[in-house]
């Protein structure tokens, strides 16, 4: 690594060299901490614009949007099309991918994002972030929906920023989880958190508890023992957090381990679960795995889930390894009917906990 301060641009010249793209993924990656910045901007101004509230609509899953959710994707898209980088994005705020202005040279890849995880939280002046993924375009015309429909597994990078006390931008590359902070002053992303790496045991977990009547037996089991404490089998005291905003709830996990989940439930049974695969659960699994951390439905790898749709839902379960391969584990038992005998039958037999992931 060079001497002195390690900015984004220098980390990426170190990481991505003797890649062929090397030049063209760095760029994109820049133009996105590029509108990261704007959009940290448009964050810390707080009420001061009168531009925080409700904007007014839905999005494409029914969800309020707020104005600062189209804001930041107003910034993402702006940032980002221009460069002759992306042949086209995707975004949660959209139903259907953005194409690039026409007189724009079409780029090799495929950006996806959330521009604005944990918005419903802005008002309370909770942290709040974006989350992006980058995936190869697979051919030279102009994209179609089902080119973005691919396993994250593919992602050629992903990452966050969290809008905090500090704006933090963590990345991956396929390298390593390498976090960066904000100088504000100076306009520039330092690299402050190089190969961050999750602790394997932890003893924190993070879930809405508030959904627990709707969850499958094999997470009512887990939390049921970590609840339990040092009097169950677990044998210790665990400790909970839920922020509600994914970014925050994701980058504590980063920061000192433990175990994120929103799992398959049938509060809604027409969704398999609360959070988007495509720019949600898929890139903060690449993030999650390259810093040595594991990522599941509860039946499947993340990063190995097949898309069949740009806005699909799916469980996650993520974070301290030996934690996320107990959950798993929970659900193999309880799907092979090996478990111990925590639920009665009548429970267990339910047709809607017996739905695949
Ligand atoms: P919003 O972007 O609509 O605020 O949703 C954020 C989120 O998808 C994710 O960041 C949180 O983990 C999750 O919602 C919190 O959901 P609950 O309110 O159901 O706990």
């Amino acid at each position: 690594m060079r001497s002195g301060r390690t900015t984004l641009s220098k980390f990426l010249i170190d990481q991505l060299h003797g890649q062929t793209d090397q030049g063209q993924l760095a760029g994109l990656l820049v133009d996105i901490a590029a509108a990261i910045k704007a959009i940290a901007a448009a964050t810390a101004k707080g009420a001061l614009e009168g531009g925080h509230g409700y904007a007014g609509g839905d999005n494409v899953h029914g969800e309020r949007q707020m104005q600062l959710d189209l804001l930041a994707d107003t910034l993402m898209i702006e940032h980002c099309e221009w460069g002759g980088l992306v042949a086209g994005m995707a975004s949660e705020e959209h139903a259907q991918p953005i194409g690039i202005p026409p007189d724009v040279q079409r780029g090799p890849y495929l950006l996806v994002f959330d521009p604005l995880d944990g918005s419903s939280n802005v008002a309370m002046n909770v942290a709040v972030g974006t989350i992006f993924s980058v995936l190869r375009h697979p051919h030279a015309d102009a994209p179609t929906p089902a080119d973005f429909l691919q396993p994250g597994a593919q992602q050629v990078a992903a990452g966050y920023a969290i809008y905090g006390p500090a704006t933090m931008l963590v990345l991956t590359v396929g390298k390593g989880t390498h976090g960066f902070t904000l100088d504000r002053e100076v306009g520039n992303f330092v690299l402050t958190h190089p190969d961050i790496r999750i602790p394997e045991d932890s003893s924190e977990f993070a879930i809405n508890t508030s959904n627990e009547r709707f969850w499958e037996p094999p997470v009512q089991r887990y939390v049921a023992e970590c609840k339990a404490g040092a009097s169950g089998i677990r044998g210790r005291d665990f400790n909970m957090r839920w922020i509600a905003s994914m970014v925050a709830d994701i980058h504590r996990v980063l920061m000192r381990g433990g175990v994120f989940m929103y799992p398959r439930d049938y509060k809604d049974p027409g969704k398999p679960g609360r959070l988007r695969l495509m720019y949600e659960a898929s890139p903060i699994a690449l993030v999650v795995e390259q810093a040595g951390g594991a990522a599941t439905t509860g039946r499947q790898r993340l990063l190995d889930v097949r898309p069949e749709s740009l806005h699909q839902r799916v469980p996650v379960i993520l974070g301290s390894r030996h934690e996320v391969e107990r959950i798993a584990r929970y659900h193999a038992e309880y799907d092979n009917g090996t478990d111990k005998p925590y639920f009665s039958p009548l429970f267990r037999d339910r047709s809607l906990y017996r739905a695949q992931a």
